[in-house]
């Protein structure tokens, strides 16, 4: 029983069923953590927003049927009024659900637009040399897509100690913004050995560690998503996940479910053979179709669902913030094994992914791409490979 209410509470949980493992609670009935700053924003749109005016407007409606039931029953009320319109109750019961649509449509229209437009951010980094206060970025976006206000630019700075994010205005002034190039202006030009990075765009996510409501008005700190280091493509079958990167020499494999002698009870049905591997901390492009019917990619953790659809190629990307396995399922009625075909990608660090990438490129007979066999063998190995 007690599954079984998991089993429901789970599933009505926002897209349904997946999970990182190590993050599962037996019982539990909320999200699963976030694995992105993307993710986070939808939760707290779903725990902060939605969730409050359901349960009000099921709390309100459920308390007029009550009313209407004891106050207005044939013994309650024997010879009830005729009347069967009144203006003033009917402009309300039309115009409050059309503001809370209203009110619901707005953060959700941003949600979806990020998670639509994969971000084009770029980053620049720079050295102090004592003398230069001035440092130039390029305004080279596609069209409207260009930095033209202060909140189109963080600015950091690390002079060895960690880095540091700068506030417009404070540390820095702007000028060209919307030019071609935009000048980071200091008034005491960084001490040599600074290294300033400048971050441009439009795709900015909310970071973090945002207040609640800073975060939903806006008003928070935000974090440009760079544009995308790789892209994947991910290809539903009846019933599998085929995986090919096509920047790292297009190799591909399958993705098959394992069996359930070959994992734990808590992996079945979630764990597969050949895990998608991404590298933390950087945007992915996910591109998918299908190859007979519509299957649908979907990792709640970073709050992605795409549908794959035969002849056509849908786009989304996620940015990973931390390392482990997560696992998803397919999200659309796909077949008779439509329960069978899990989505687990692997995050690790930068190196473990390169090394994984030679890995893949010498099974598909192709030269190593990252050069080392050093990094390969310590990663595989544990030793630093001489
Ligand atoms: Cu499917």
């Amino acid at each position: 029983m007690k599954r079984l209410i998991a089993a429901i509470a789970g599933s009505g949980a926002f897209m349904a069923g997946a999970t990182a493992l190590a993050e599962r609670t037996p019982g539990g009935i909320s999200m699963l953590p976030a694995n992105s700053a993307l993710a986070e924003q939808v939760h707290f749109f779903h725990n902060w927003i939605l969730m409050p005016l359901i349960t009000f407007i099921s709390v309100f409606v459920l308390a007029l049927l009550l009313w209407i039931a004891f106050r207005y029953n044939s013994k309650a009320n024997p010879v009830p009024r005729k009347f069967s319109h009144n203006t003033l109750i009917e402009i309300v019961w039309t115009g409050v659900p059309i503001l809370i649509l209203l009110f619901i449509a707005l953060p959700s229209f941003d949600l979806l637009y990020k998670e639509d437009v994969v971000p084009d951010g770029k980053q620049e980094t720079y050295r102090g040399d004592g003398q230069t206060g001035d440092f130039v970025f390029a305004n080279d976006f596609a069209q409207g897509r260009a930095v033209i206000r202060p909140r189109h630019l963080e600015v950091l700075v690390d002079d060895g100690s960690g880095a540091r994010k700068l506030k417009h205005r404070d540390d820095y002034r702007l000028s060209g913004l919307g030019d071609p190039e935009v000048v980071v202006e200091f008034e005491t030009p960084p001490a040599p050995g600074t290294s300033i990075v400048v971050r441009g765009g439009r795709s900015g996510i909310s970071v973090k560690d945002c207040a609640l409501t800073a975060r939903y008005f806006d008003t928070c700190e935000k974090h440009i998503a760079l544009a995308p280091t790789m892209t994947i493509k991910a290809v539903g079958y009846q019933w599998n996940w085929q995986y090919s990167y096509p920047d790292f020499g297009d190799f591909d494999f399958l993705s098959n479910l394992l069996p359930r002698d070959q994992t734990t009870a808590d992996k079945y049905l979630l764990e597969v053979d050949n895990r998608l591997v991404v590298p933390v901390g950087e945007t992915i492009r996910i591109i998918t179709t299908a190859n007979d019917v519509i299957h649908s990619w979907a990792m709640p953790a970073f709050a992605v669902k795409i549908d794959a659809v035969p002849g056509r190629l849908n786009e989304t990307w996620f940015e990973a913030d931390r390392e482990g396995v997560y696992y998803g399922q397919c999200s659309e009625i796909c077949g008779i094994k439509h329960a069978y075909m899990p989505i687990a990608v692997e995050v690790v660090s930068r190196p473990v992914f390169e090394a994984w990438i030679d890995g893949q490129r010498a099974l598909a007979g192709m030269d190593p791409m990252f050069d080392d066999d050093v990094k390969l063998a310590s990663a595989k190995t544990g030793d630093n490979g001489n």
